[in-house]
């Protein structure tokens, strides 16, 4: 099963910081497919509900400093 997230993501300066946010999704375990945009601080995130959710997802992401907002 797979479900998709979509994130707002504050903090992100630049092509680096994109770089890590990915990096970081991509390790969670049951993230199938991670893409985050600089230009529209977008993420999106592919992942199996049965191994994470939403909400850790966005704990992971503030644990790395950034800023994240669930969209649906
Ligand atoms: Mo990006 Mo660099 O926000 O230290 S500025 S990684």
């Amino acid at each position: 099963n797979t479900l998709s997230g979509q994130f707002r993501i504050g903090g992100m300066t630049c092509a680096a910081c994109v770089n890590s946010v990915e990096g970081i999704l991509k390790k969670l375990p049951g993230v199938k497919r991670a893409v985050v945009a600089l230009a529209t601080s977008l993420g999106e995130v592919e992942y199996d509900p049965s191994a994470i959710a939403k909400d850790e997802i966005v704990q992971a992401i503030e644990d790395a400093g950034f800023e994240a907002v669930l969209l649906q």
